[in-house]
């Protein structure tokens, strides 16, 4: 884990987003997979079967990385390259697959940060109830297991899960994201098997390695500051806050779920789904917190005539609610609020005390002209600029983040909204994979220089 002496700085991407590759060496078949084969789950109709086909340029993204000198990348491991079937056969060649990854960044100077669980839950997994049943969570800490035997050596810092409240909420109650159901009271209990997975990995990994055996476990959040609009909305804000924030929160800071969340998700008073142990189990089993970060969420209440957002859906449990999202905007229309970032590292540190790392923060630009191999990518450079700057002023109040990582490296597949959405600091083009470093890739390269010779001066 970073020491906190400087902000350390990395960069981001994750297995089904840039492998491709979905065939090779033996893969089994993820929940991805099988939900942008469905007609109408992804804007533009497409998936992740070439993806940047980062499963062979690996070598070549690496060198990109080493090329903004920065101190980290964190990628993720796809669990249906090592366990096809989800549990109990493990295929060698998709652990070779990320050794190479980690040598190849250790050779070229950069710290490898692996994500266990960015999504790609394998699909004999989900046929046989996904993250509903408590068997999951029990192969996700075998899973851990079998990589960590294989790269625990050279990789330090682990995650256990990339924003569990996607894969739940997203996932199980507004139903965009793989699995694609659409069952508020399940996302409730998909959070805490999901949760229950991070503890049982994370115990897993350290009585393997041990913090001294350089094995940092955390887990990777997007929280987020909620802004009701209006002081009727406050309350709502509150159980808002509960189903995105306390949820994860509580139960690792407190090892408890609270009265509000109790009221909002009485899924999670239930005894059969939260067993007695398990909240003892998550109690106190991240060594760190992952934020990320790109957008507060400005929940107010209905007005009359105003369409509901989608995202509605993603809180179940709450009032109906509309989000507000003001001006000035990304293309992906998130709203831009640099100071939401201090905010949410102010907040969380708050609440839990724990070392915190932006694990994610970036943008999605429409303004990227290509000319003569040149990507101007001017709003990437003043988003991330501006937060940037928010994770200093977090610094300089005294709030112990210690790291910042830029999503992404690589324009990648974007989820629902297929690749019509780019994030990276490089642009691919998608008909030969060729890779062009956008503007931004030369200012953060030069962010970095000048806040390693700051330190040397
Ligand atoms: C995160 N939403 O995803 C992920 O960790 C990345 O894989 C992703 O590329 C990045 O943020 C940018 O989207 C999200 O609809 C996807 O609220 C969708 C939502 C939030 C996060």
């Amino acid at each position: 884990m970073p020491d906190g002496s400087r902000l350390e700085l990395g960069t981001a991407t994750a297995s089904y987003q840039i492998e491709g590759g979905v065939a090779d060496d033996g893969r089994g078949v993820s929940i991805w997979d099988t939900f942008a084969a469905r007609p109408g789950t992804v804007r533009d109709g497409r998936d992740g079967t070439v993806a940047c086909d980062s499963y062979h340029r690996y070598a070549e993204d690496a060198d990109l990385v080493a090329g903004l000198g920065l101190d980290w990348y964190r990628f993720s491991i796809a669990w249906p390259r090592v366990l096809p079937e989800g549990s109990g056969r493990v295929e060698t060649r998709g652990l070779d697959y990320y050794d190479r990854v980690v040598d190849a960044l250790l050779e070229r100077g950069v710290k490898p940060a692996a994500t266990l669980y960015h999504w790609d839950l394998p699909q004999p997994l989900e046929d046989a109830g996904g993250w509903l049943a408590r068997e999951t969570p029990a192969a996700f800490a075998d899973y851990a297991e079998v990589v960590y035997a294989r790269l625990g050596d050279r990789v330090g810092l682990w995650a256990t899960h990339n924003e569990p409240w996607c894969a739940a909420y997203l996932g199980y109650a507004a139903g965009v994201h793989a699995p694609g159901r659409r069952e508020g009271g399940a996302a409730h209990r998909a959070a805490h098997h999901l949760m229950l997975g991070h503890a049982w990995a994370s115990e897993r990994l350290h009585s393997l390695g041990g913090s001294a055996g350089g094995c940092d476990v955390g887990i990777v959040l997007n929280l987020a500051p909620i802004r009701p609009g209006r002081s009727e909305a406050v309350e709502l804000a509150d159980q808002i806050d509960a189903v995105r924030n306390r949820v994860w929160l509580d139960p690792l800071a407190q090892g408890a779920y609270d009265d509000g969340l109790l009221r909002v998700a009485p899924e999670l008073a239930d005894p059969g789904l939260v067993r007695p142990g398990d909240l003892e189990a998550i109690h106190d089993s991240a060594d760190w917190v992952g934020i990320n970060y790109y957008t507060p969420v400005r929940p107010d209440v209905v007005v009359a005539g105003r369409p509901p957002h989608p995202e509605r859906d993603a809180y179940p449990g709450t009032d109906p609610f509309d989000l507000v999202v003001p001006e000035p905007r990304t293309a992906i229309g998130w709203e831009i609020d640099a100071t939401g970032l201090t905010d949410v590292l102010r907040e969380t540190a708050a609440r839990i005390d724990r070392p915190l790392l932006v694990m994610e923060n970036g943008a999605a630009c429409s303004d990227e002209v290509i000319a003569e191999g040149r990507v101007a990518d001017d709003d990437r450079i003043i988003y991330l600029r501006d937060h940037l700057a928010a994770v200093d002023v977090a610094r300089a109040e005294g709030v112990d983040v210690r790291g910042y990582v830029v999503w992404t490296l690589l324009d990648n597949f974007e989820w629902a909204e297929g690749y019509t959405k780019t994030f990276g600091l490089v642009h691919i083009d998608h008909t030969d994979q060729r890779r062009t470093p956008k503007a931004s890739y030369a200012w953060l390269a030069g962010v970095v220089r000048e806040r390693s010779s700051s330190l040397t001066e």
